[in-house]
C-alpha cells in the first residue's frame, strides 16, 4: 500500500488511470475523510456523497470523463466527484457565497455536463446526450447515476420508456441505498427490495452465458467473480428488461472488485440501454451518519469526532413547525383534512402531522405532479387535502395545478414552503415564482403570511375555504417571534390590513418582508416622511379598497414581495392602471426579485443585493421622491 496520500496525486480523473486497482480502497478512504472534513465546516449534503465514494471513483477510473458524460441525478451526492474533478482546493467553499455549488453545475466545470438539484432528470438528459452523440457520430459513453428515491418520479419512467424504444446506448446506474431523504415509499421501492433480496437469483454461470449472448463477446472472468461475491445476480424479465434495458445487478456498490469489471464490460460491450443496479449504504464509512435515521442527508457544521451538529439556537419557531402545528390543530376539528407530501415529510413538518394522524398523511414519493392531481381527486370527493410542497418543487406540477385543480375549481389547499430565498441551496431551490404562476390563474386565492401568527390564520382560512383552490406561502427558517394564538382566525378573503398609519409614503407588503417595511418606516419617519405600512395578505383577490386608499392618500406607493416580476406588484400595477390611479401623480415602485438567478449566499446578503431589505426600501422611497438618499438604516 502506498505510504503517501493518494488523493494528493489525483487532481483530475485522468490521474486515476495511474492508480493501481488494488490501491483504490485507500483512495476511497482518503476521499471519504476529505469529504467529511469539508462538510464539517461548510454543512451540506453528507450521507448521499458518502454512499457513492467507491462508485464515483470507479466510474471516473473506467470511463473517460469529461469526454464521456457523467450525470448525477439531483446532484447532492456529487461532493466526491467535485473533489476528484479539479475542485478539491475549493471544496471548503461549498454552498458559500462565491463558492462551489452544492449541486452539479455546467458553469462550474466541464466535468458537470448537466446541472441538477431537482430530482429525476438524469435519464432524460442522458438520453438526449446519447442520441446527440449518435446523431453527430461522436463515440462517447453517457452515464446517468440515479437514486432509488429519484426513481419514484414519473419523469424517470418517461425517460426509461423512451430509452428502451430508442435503443440508445445509455448507461443508467441505479444507486439503491433504500433511502430517499426519509425512508422511501411506494411499490417501486418494495420491488427493488425484492430484487435485492435475490428472489430470482441467477447463478454466475448463467450470468456469464447471458452476458456473452448479449454482449457478443466472452465475458471477463472477473465479472462472474464479482457477481458471485456480491449478493448479485441478473434477473430474467425484470421491469427494466421489459422496458428494453439490459439489467445487471444488484452488485455491491462499495466493492471495487464488483464495480470495476462490470463497468469495464459495459464500457467495452454494451450496445443498447443498460441498467446497472448498485446497492450502496447512505452515510457509509462515517459511524454517526450510518447510525442516524436520515443517514445525515443534510447537515449543519458538525464535530468530526462525535458527529454532533452545531445547533443554532432559534429565537422563534420555524414557519414549517408553525404550519405543522396549525394543521394538526385544524385536523383535530375536521376529519376531512388530509395532508400530502412529496418525499419531504420532515422538510414540510408533516412528519409531526403523521405522528398524530398517520392514516391522514400521504407520502407519495418524489412525485409532485401526482401529488397535486391526487389531491384534486381527494378534493373532488369532499376531502380537504393540504398538498404541502416547496415553492420550487411545485413548479414541476404546474399543469396539474392549472388543469386538474384550477379549471375544475377544486378546493385543494397549497401550503407553499421555502417561498423566497433559501440561502445556501441557491437558485435551483429558491421559491421565486409561485405568486406569479398562481395569481395568474382565474379563481385561485393566493395568500402570503407576513409572520408566523398570520401563517396560523392562513392555515385556518384555507381549512375553512371550500370554494376553490387556495395557497399560502411562507419562507424557510424561523419566524419573527410574535405571540401565537392557540388557533388561527378565519381571514376575510381578499382583505389586507393596515399595520401602521402615515400620510405620505405607503409601503404595501406581501409576505414576510413586512418586518423590514416596518423598520424602513422608522427610518423614513425619522427623515420626516410619514409612512403607512400595510400587509396585503392576498395577491388574489386583491384588496381593491385598500389599494385605492393607499393610492389616493399618499404620494408614494411601494409594493414589496419576495417573488419575481409578474406577481403581487404586477397585479397591483394592473389594477392601478385600469382604475386610472397612475395618472394622479402617484409614484409607484414595485419591488420584486431582480431578473437574474441569485447565487447562493447568506439570506441577509441576498436581500441587500435584491434591494428588498430595510435599506433598499428606504432608498427606493427617496429615489421615487427625487430626493437624495439621506443614508439608509438611520433610525434605531
Ligand atoms: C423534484 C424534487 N423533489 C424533491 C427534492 C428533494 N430531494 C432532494 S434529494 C431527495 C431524495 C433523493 O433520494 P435518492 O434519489 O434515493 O438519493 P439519496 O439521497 O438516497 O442518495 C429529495 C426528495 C428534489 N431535489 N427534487
Amino acid at each position: 500500500m502506498p505510504a503517501t496520500p493518494l488523493l494528493d496525486q489525483v487532481h483530475i480523473p485522468a490521474d486515476l488511470k495511474k492508480v493501481d486497482d488494488r490501491d483504490l480502497p485507500q483512495l476511497a478512504a482518503e476521499l471519504r475523510s476529505e469529504m467529511i472534513d469539508a462538510v464539517s465546516v461548510t454543512g451540506g449534503h453528507l450521507g448521499a456523497g458518502l454512499g457513492v465514494v467507491e462508485l464515483t471513483i470507479a466510474i471516473h477510473k473506467v470511463f473517460d470523463t469529461p469526454h464521456d458524460r457523467l450525470i448525477f441525478d439531483v446532484g447532492h451526492q456529487c461532493y466526491p466527484h467535485k473533489i476528484l474533478t479539479g475542485r478539491r482546493d475549493r471544496i471548503r467553499t461549498l454552498r458559500q457565497e462565491n463558492g462551489l455549488s452544492g449541486f452539479t453545475r455546467r458553469a462550474e466545470s466541464e466535468y458537470d455536463p448537466f446541472g441538477a438539484a431537482h430530482s429525476s432528470t438524469s435519464i432524460s438528459a442522458g438520453l438526449g446526450m446519447a442520441v446527440a452523440s449518435d446523431l453527430s457520430g461522436t463515440e462517447r459513453n453517457v452515464i446517468a447515476v440515479i437514486g432509488d428515491g429519484a426513481l419514484s418520479a414519473g419523469m424517470a419512467y418517461e425517460a426509461l420508456n423512451n430509452a428502451g424504444a430508442l435503443d440508445a446506448r445509455l448507461i443508467v446506474i441505479l444507486n439503491d441505498n433504500d433511502m430517499s431523504i426519509a425512508p422511501p415509499t411506494g411499490a417501486m421501492s418494495a420491488y427493488l427490495a425484492r430484487l435485492a433480496s435475490g428472489r430470482t437469483y441467477m447463478g454466475f454461470r448463467e450470468l456469464g452465458k447471458k452476458m456473452t449472448a448479449y454482449l457478443g463477446k466472452s465475458v471477463d472472468r472477473a465479472i462472474t467473480r464479482a457477481v458471485e461475491h456480491a449478493r448479485g445476480y441478473v434477473t430474467g424479465g425484470t421491469l427494466f428488461e421489459e422496458m428494453g434495458f439490459y439489467h445487471i445487478g444488484p452488485i455491491d456498490g462499495h466493492s471495487f472488485e464488483h464495480l470495476l469489471p462490470v463497468l469495464r464490460n459495459v464500457r467495452e460491450n454494451a450496445k443498447g440501454p443498460v441498467l446497472i443496479h448498485v446497492v450502496t449504504q447512505k452515510g457509509k464509512g462515517y459511524a454517526p451518519a450510518e447510525a442516524a435515521a436520515d443517514k445525515y442527508h443534510g447537515v449543519n457544521k458538525f464535530d468530526v469526532i462525535t458527529g454532533a451538529q452545531a445547533k443554532v439556537k432559534p429565537n422563534a419557531p420555524s414557519y414549517t413547525a408553525v404550519f405543522a402545528e396549525a394543521l394538526i390543530e385544524e385536523a383535530a376539528h375536521d376529519d376531512k383534512i388530509v395532508a400530502i407530501t412529496a418525499a419531504m415529510p420532515n422538510g414540510t413538518g408533516l412528519d409531526k402531522f403523521g405522528e398524530i394522524h398517520p392514516a391522514r398523511l400521504f407520502d407519495v414519493g418524489i412525485a409532485e405532479q401526482h401529488a397535486v392531481t391526487f389531491a384534486a381527486g381527494l378534493a373532488a370527493e369532499g376531502y380537504k387535502p393540504f398538498a404541502a410542497l416547496y415553492s420550487t418543487f411545485l413548479q414541476r406540477a404546474y399543469d396539474q395545478v392549472v388543469h386538474d385543480v384550477a379549471i375544475q375549481g377544486l378546493p385543494v389547499r397549497f401550503p407553499i414552503d421555502r417561498a423566497g430565498f433559501v440561502g445556501a441551496d441557491g437558485p435551483t431551490h429558491a421559491g421565486s415564482f409561485d405568486t406569479t404562476y398562481l395569481a395568474s390563474l382565474p379563481g385561485f386565492v393566493v395568500m402570503a403570511a407576513a409572520d408566523e401568527a398570520e401563517l396560523k390564520h392562513m392555515v385556518r382560512t384555507a381549512a375553512a375555504y371550500d370554494e376553490g383552490p387556495i395557497s399560502f406561502r411562507y419562507p424557510r427558517g424561523e419566524g419573527v417571534g410574535v405571540d401565537l394564538p392557540v388557533r388561527g382566525e378565519i381571514l376575510q378573503i381578499g382583505k389586507g390590513r393596515v399595520v401602521r398609519q402615515g400620510s405620505k409614503v405607503a409601503l404595501l407588503s406581501f409576505g414576510t418582508r413586512l418586518a423590514d417595511c416596518l423598520l424602513a418606516a422608522e427610518d423614513l419617519e425619522a427623515a420626516g416622511l410619514s409612512t403607512t405600512v400595510a400587509d396585503a395578505r392576498f395577491a388574489k383577490p386583491l384588496d381593491h379598497d385598500l389599494i385605492r386608499q393607499l393610492a389616493r392618500h399618499h404620494d408614494v406607493l411601494i409594493t414589496i414581495e419576495e417573488g419575481s416580476v409578474g406577481g403581487f406588484g404586477s397585479h397591483v400595477l394592473q389594477f392601478l392602471a385600469l382604475e386610472g390611479l397612475l395618472e394622479t401623480g402617484l409614484k409607484v415602485r414595485p419591488l420584486v426579485l431582480p431578473d437574474l438567478w441569485m447565487e447562493q449566499a447568506k439570506p441577509e446578503a441576498m436581500y441587500a443585493k435584491a434591494g428588498l431589505d430595510r435599506a433598499g426600501i428606504v432608498s427606493t422611497v427617496f429615489r421615487a421622491l427625487g430626493q437624495k438618499d439621506v443614508g439608509v438604516g438611520v433610525a434605531g
